[in-house]
């Protein structure tokens, strides 16, 4: 039974693999989770904890900004039941066609000078190693817009698993034909979209942020995976504040 998407919205997402559902949260709704996003903001960079991402800005050379931070729902109240909740679980339900279960969340800062994604698939981040399907819920905090580097999606090629090679962007070879269309978002638009569909952005070269929320569910009867993929991600690819001196740490996907 669906309770929040009409038929229709469930046959753009089959056909596009991704859907844009726009004002998902009221004005007053997105404030108070933007209100969350500056606190998680801030916290300290603690090891063991939520993780804390950082990059060079393309901006202001020998600038660090921080670019994203995963793992936080455990530590944030707000967060926990914004993610786990009825509505975010039963959205996702209704596109999956069963009970759907968190396996990660993520903001993405793209601070002022914060660069861009080269173009992939996020299955291509190892993930079908926990389960063979994922469906991510963006959600927008900061209006984005071409100029700081809205997400770009590829429609309708989904359906053809894994495009490019695993740990590897997709290359020119793997998206000719492929035309990407950006979509600007303001604050309280959500886009759900599959991991199978190809996507892309440009760096913030603006004064502002642009900030994303990204929470990714699988189907709850491939499991619950949330845990062993962080441990598993927290080793191949640590937060700053974990790494080791003299080793070198690559972003791949
Ligand atoms: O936030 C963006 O601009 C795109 C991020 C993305 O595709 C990812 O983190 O996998
Ligand atoms: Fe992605």
């Amino acid at each position: 039974m669906l309770k929040f998407f009409s038929e229709g919205e469930l046959e753009t997402f089959k056909q596009q693999g991704y859907l844009v559902v726009r004002g998902l949260y009221k004005a007053a709704e997105i404030e108070q989770i933007k209100a969350w996003v500056d606190e998680v903001q801030s916290l300290p960079e603690i090891p063991g904890k939520y993780m804390m991402y950082f990059e060079d800005s393309l901006l202001e050379p020998g600038k660090r900004v921080l670019s994203r931070i995963e793992n936080f729902c455990p530590y944030h109240k707000g967060f926990h039941e914004l993610i786990n909740g009825e509505e975010m679980l039963q959205r996702v339900h209704e596109l999956f066609d069963e009970p759907a279960i968190l396996f990660k969340e993520k903001i993405n800062f793209k601070m002022p000078g914060g660069n861009g994604f080269t173009p992939h698939q996020d299955a291509q981040a190892g993930w079908n190693d926990y389960a063979s399907l994922f469906i991510t819920v963006l959600i927008t905090i900061d209006e984005s817009t071409v100029e700081n580097g809205c997400l770009e999606l590829a429609v309708g090629y989904h359906q053809r698993g894994l495009i490019g090679e695993l740990w590897k962007p997709l290359t020119e070879e793997n998206i000719k034909g492929m035309e990407f269309i950006p979509v600007p978002a303001k604050p309280g638009d959500a886009v759900f979209f599959d991991s199978y569909a190809p996507h892309r952005s440009g760096p913030n070269l603006t004064g502002h942020p642009r900030r994303v929320l990204y929470l990714t569910y699988n189907r709850r009867s491939e499991g619950d995976h949330r845990l062993q993929y962080y441990a598993d991600k927290r080793k191949s690819y640590p937060p700053d504040i974990e790494r080791e001196p003299d080793k070198k740490y690559v972003f791949k996907v």
